[in-house]
């Protein structure tokens, strides 16, 4: 029985200065250090965004599209996004603040430039899993706090997957851990969360 906390894409890309930057992104870094400083967690888990230069979610891949409207990929539905994370730049680096020595495992995604992987655990269409959810159950987790960016993107997709695929796993997401990319979707999103099963708690549970 193991309680993990999953630390979702706290990169320069999401904060202020980066190439898809979520307003405040950088202000869960703080918090984020303090919860892995706490004794409140036995394994520290961290997903980075990872995409090849090509990736499809990409505007730029697609002529005549621009970053934050609706386009295509494979064949279904995609928001485009600006060029962001690519796997190997500082954009795609954690935070420079972020306590990157506590973390035991990272699990990178978003590299198939055919298919989104806004999820931890798995990509968009569910086909291909990243292994996180193999790695949690090795090591026992019975509990699973979640915190990120951003809240309404790879923390909802991530948090609703840990429902899914880890039965029997009590998962939280601590709400003042996350920043998103636009207050209506963040709203739905959160509930969404809380109809799933997710636990909606702050920080003050874990670290008082
Ligand atoms: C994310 C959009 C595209 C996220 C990643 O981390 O929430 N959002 N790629
Ligand atoms: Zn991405």
């Amino acid at each position: 029985m193991a309680r993990a906390l999953l630390l979702i894409d706290i990169q320069n890309g999401f904060c202020p200065g980066g190439n898809l930057p979520v307003p405040e992104g950088d202000a869960v870094v703080p918090l984020a250090n303090a919860l892995m400083e706490s004794d409140g967690y036995d394994l520290i888990v961290a997903s980075q965004d990872w995409h090849p230069a090509n990736h499809g979610s990409f505007a730029s891949q697609h002529p005549g599209r621009q970053p934050f409207e609706m386009g295509e990929l494979s064949g279904k539905p995609q928001m485009m996004w600006p060029d962001h994370c690519i796997e190997g730049t500082a954009d795609a680096a954690f935070h420079g603040d972020l306590d990157t020595g506590k973390i035991d495992f990272v699990q990178q995604k978003g590299l198939n430039p055919a298919v989104d992987s806004y999820s931890a655990f798995r990509d968009n269409d569910r086909s291909a899993l990243t292994g996180l959810d193999s790695y949690l159950k090795q090591h026992n987790v019975s509990e699973l706090d979640i915190m990120g960016l951003a809240t309404d993107y790879c923390v909802k997709f991530s948090a609703l997957d840990a429902m899914d695929m880890l039965p029997g796993v009590k998962v939280r997401l601590i709400m003042d851990g996350c920043r998103g990319i636009d207050p209506l979707t963040v709203d739905a999103a959160l509930a969404e969360m809380r109809a799933a099963g997710v636990d909606l708690i702050t920080s003050r549970s874990v670290i008082g």
